[in-house]
This record gives C-alpha cells, sequence and structure tokens, in this order.
C-alpha cells in the first residue's frame, strides 16, 4: 500500500507541469516557485498590460488533470496589493491545454478609472491539495481591447465543471480502498510523509 501510494505521488510528481499565464501576461517565470503565495514568488513587475476598464480578456495554460480554479482581483501597484476582489465563480477546470475567458467583467462599483494599476491572480488547487499561483499586471485603459477570437480558445480538452458536482457521486474505488482498509492514523501518517516529500 505504501509502495501504492509513493508510486501514485511520483506518478503525479512527474506529469506536474503546474501553469502558465498568456494574457494578460504574467509577471514570469514561476515553474519552481509557484507554490508560493499570493504571486508564485514572482514580484510586481512595471510590464503592464493594457487592459479595458470594464473588463478584459484571460488566457492561461493548465496543465493537471483537473484543478480548483479561481481569478481575484486586486487594485495598486506594489507588491501590498490584496486579491479580494472575485472576478469569476470558482470552477473545476479539468483537461490541458489553453483556456481562454474572452471576457472576465470587472464589478462596475468599484469606480475604476483609466490609468489604474492593478493585478490579476490565477489561483489553482490541484489533487492533493497544493495551491499554485500566478499574477498578471495591468494598467486599466479606455483603449484596451478583448482578444480577437483567433487568439482567445480552448483547446479540445479543456473543460469546465461547477464545484460540487463531484460531491454527488461516490469516491472512486482506490480512494475508497485506501480510507476504508487502512486504519486512519496510518493514512495520515503517510499522507503527511508523502506530502513533505511531494513539497520537497
Ligand atoms: C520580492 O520583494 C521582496 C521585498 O522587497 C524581496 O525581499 C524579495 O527578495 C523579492 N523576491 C524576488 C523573487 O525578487
Ligand atoms: C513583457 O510583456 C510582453 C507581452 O505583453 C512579453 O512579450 C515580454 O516578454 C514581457 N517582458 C518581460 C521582461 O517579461
Ligand atoms: C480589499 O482590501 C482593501 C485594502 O485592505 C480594502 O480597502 C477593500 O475594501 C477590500 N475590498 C473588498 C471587496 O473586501
Ligand atoms: C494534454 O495531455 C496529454 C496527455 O498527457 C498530452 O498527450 C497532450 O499533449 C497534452 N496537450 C496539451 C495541449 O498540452
Ligand atoms: C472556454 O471555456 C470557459 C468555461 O466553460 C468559457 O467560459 C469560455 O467562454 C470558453 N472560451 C471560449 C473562447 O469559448
Ligand atoms: C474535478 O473534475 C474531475 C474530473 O471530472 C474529478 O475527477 C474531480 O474529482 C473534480 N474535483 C472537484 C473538487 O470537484
Ligand atoms: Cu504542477
Amino acid at each position: 500500500m505504501a509502495a501504492l501510494l509513493i508510486g501514485l505521488a511520483l506518478l503525479l510528481k512527474l506529469t506536474s507541469a503546474h501553469f502558465s499565464v498568456e494574457y494578460p501576461y504574467w509577471r514570469g517565470d514561476s515553474y519552481s516557485t509557484q507554490y508560493t503565495r499570493p504571486c508564485g514568488g514572482v514580484n510586481v513587475t512595471n510590464n503592464r498590460t493594457q487592459w479595458p476598464l470594464d473588463g478584459g480578456s484571460i488566457l492561461f495554460s493548465p496543465s493537471h488533470p483537473w484543478a480548483i480554479t479561481y481569478i481575484n482581483l486586486g487594485l495598486g501597484s506594489d507588491d501590498t496589493v490584496i486579491f479580494n476582489i472575485s472576478l469569476i465563480e470558482n470552477f473545476n477546470q479539468t483537461g490541458n491545454g489553453t483556456l481562454c475567458f474572452p471576457k472576465v467583467n470587472i464589478p462596475p462599483e468599484l469606480g475604476l478609472t483609466a490609468g489604474s494599476h492593478a493585478s490579476i491572480q490565477v489561483i489553482q488547487l490541484s489533487e492533493l491539495g497544493s495551491a499554485l499561483y500566478n499574477c498578471a499586471d495591468i494598467t486599466f485603459s479606455e483603449n484596451a481591447e478583448l482578444l480577437s477570437t483567433d487568439k482567445c480558445a480552448n483547446s479540445s480538452g479543456i473543460g469546465w465543471e461547477p464545484l460540487g458536482a463531484a460531491a454527488s457521486t461516490p469516491p472512486d474505488t482506490g480512494v475508497g480502498y485506501l480510507t476504508t482498509a487502512y486504519p486512519t492514523f496510518m493514512y495520515s501518517w503517510l499522507s503527511a510523509l508523502v506530502f513533505i516529500w511531494l513539497w520537497n
């Protein structure tokens, strides 16, 4: 059983490739530090994308089989920005490739003006509970446009599921076996080991 768990962890670690944000252009390559909140270990940049005042396109490339995904906004120009404005309802993103939202609306009550600086934060929470972070720095602009339809597309394998959909289906046999056939303390102990191992 331990071998199975370690094997599973190894598989997940090997296939783990995190995610990147192509539009608005991300702060930079965060692959080695993507577990770091709030922005994957990459500080604010001056490379801001001009983004429409009432909301714009977001294009990113997930690579895990599925991940609970959040997109948040933080107002301001520096590393003290607090990402407390939710731009979408969180969802279970499935498949890999590219995922593009043609237009993510900005709540009008924020009263943003052209030239305001902000950062967009994308969070992906994958199978084992590790959260991955990326941010992109933007400047709100009256003239900025949405991505054209040829640039904003979902890959064929990409899917979207509301959260809670999985809760109504019984756990698959693998998980059921692990949780029922093993004493709870052994299971948590093993999980902790695997988790520490994965983290390093
Ligand atoms: C980010 O900024 C903080 C505070 O200025 C600094 O301590 C840290 O080293 C910076 N991180 C990177 C990756 O540049
Ligand atoms: C700045 O952003 C553009 C895309 O808007 C990108 O092509 C370029 O590589 C970025 N520069 C740096 C230094 O990250
Ligand atoms: C977000 O945080 C800022 C700074 O603390 C605060 O001024 C603002 O009211 C907060 N917004 C929401 C929607 O909680
Ligand atoms: C998606 O994952 C499959 C299986 O790992 C791989 O063959 C395919 O190349 C991936 N597609 C993209 C667009 O990354
Ligand atoms: C991609 O999928 C998301 C989630 O279903 C959807 O909101 C979005 O409109 C799709 N993008 C395009 C370009 O169709
Ligand atoms: C997300 O969707 C995948 C594929 O349907 C499913 O296996 C997984 O349990 C779902 N996760 C959550 C948290 O709903
Ligand atoms: Cu990964």
